[in-house]
């Protein structure tokens, strides 16, 4: 069993021991150009979309893949090296599929240079900042491997200066939709709106891959991605791994929009939203914190 690690600064970010270990394997990480890149901050719906988008391309012609293997081996995490563990470029390197679908927390400035050079499809999937804080608090009290959470309110500071692990949500969201504009294969998606019209984001999401999948076929990945669904299948829900305790929270928590109201103080309210004007300065982005 891993222990919990401290955050420390990585070239201006604050990481954890468990993502740097293997920083010179990640980052002369060869990647092929039929790679998907599935890039987020930490607990934006990630599972989500890498189920969705492995039962798009692999739903069908191995269905077997659906009892057998645990998503997080269907999807290797890029970054993360566990000392008793295979790492994620390992992971990575083995995966017999065509495309590889790999995960990655990483802001864009550390993201390996052959994902840019063999001009891979991305799909980035952003979260409101309210609910994203929520998800990642009980995220950290459940699982060893993440950093000490603190109270809630110690989190909800640290969250607003940026000291989480994969560093500020502020300038991950930020760094990534620059990014948009000058690498064309990136689809830049919302929880959000995932959550109000899941129909319509696959439709999106397929056209930017070129994928044509029957109104049959979409209809079934949406009732199987869909939270419940996913909160009960083992091979989805994270209960295979050790690290995390579900009696302190579940991996598959709420899956909702608004539920960081349950938790935020009306005064935490406004200071979050009075520090929030001055760091989303770019009005085309942004997010809704309700539907
Ligand atoms: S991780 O650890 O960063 O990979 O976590 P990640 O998968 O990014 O985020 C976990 C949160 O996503 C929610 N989730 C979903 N919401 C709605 N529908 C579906 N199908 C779904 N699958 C996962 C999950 O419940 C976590 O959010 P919270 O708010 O904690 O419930």
């Amino acid at each position: 069993m891993e222990s919990r690690p401290q955050l420390f600064d990585f070239h201006g970010v604050s990481m954890t021991h468990y993502v740097t270990n293997n920083w010179e394997n990640v980052q002369n990480f060869q990647a092929r150009p039929d790679d998907i890149l599935i890039a987020t901050y930490p607990k934006a719906g990630t599972t989500w979309v890498s189920y969705i988008l492995d039962l798009l391309y692999f739903g069908r012609v191995s269905p077997e893949r659906q009892t057998s293997l645990p998503i997080y081996k269907r999807v290797p995490f890029l970054e993360v090296a566990f000392p008793s563990l295979v790492s994620g470029t390992e992971m990575a390197d083995k995966l017999p599929t065509r495309p590889r679908l790999i995960k990655t927390h990483l802001p864009v400035q550390f993201v390996p240079k052959s994902f840019w050079e063999q001009n891979c499809r991305i799909v980035y999937l952003a979260r409101n900042a309210k609910d994203n804080m929520v998800s990642f608090y009980h995220f950290d009290r459940m699982n060893v491997t993440q950093p000490e959470p603190g109270d809630w309110s110690s989190f909800f500071q640290r969250f607003m200066e940026g000291k989480m692990l994969f560093g500020s949500w502020y300038d991950h969201v930020n760094g990534w939709w620059k990014k948009k504009q000058t690498h064309s294969k990136l689809h830049y998606m919302f929880y959000e709106d995932m959550i109000e019209d899941i129909g319509q984001e696959m439709d999106k999401l397929c056209s930017s891959l070129g994928l044509v999948p029957s109104a049959e076929e979409k209809r079934a990945i949406v009732v199987e991605a869909q939270f419940d669904n996913m909160k009960k299948n083992d091979m989805t829900n994270y209960s295979t791994v050790p690290c995390m305790d579900f009696k302190v929270s579940h991996f598959m928590r709420k899956g909702k929009v608004g539920d960081w109201k349950s938790h935020f103080t009306v005064a935490q309210n406004e200071a979050f939203d009075q520090d929030y004007q001055k760091k989303m300065k770019d009005p085309t982005l942004q997010f809704h914190t309700n539907i």
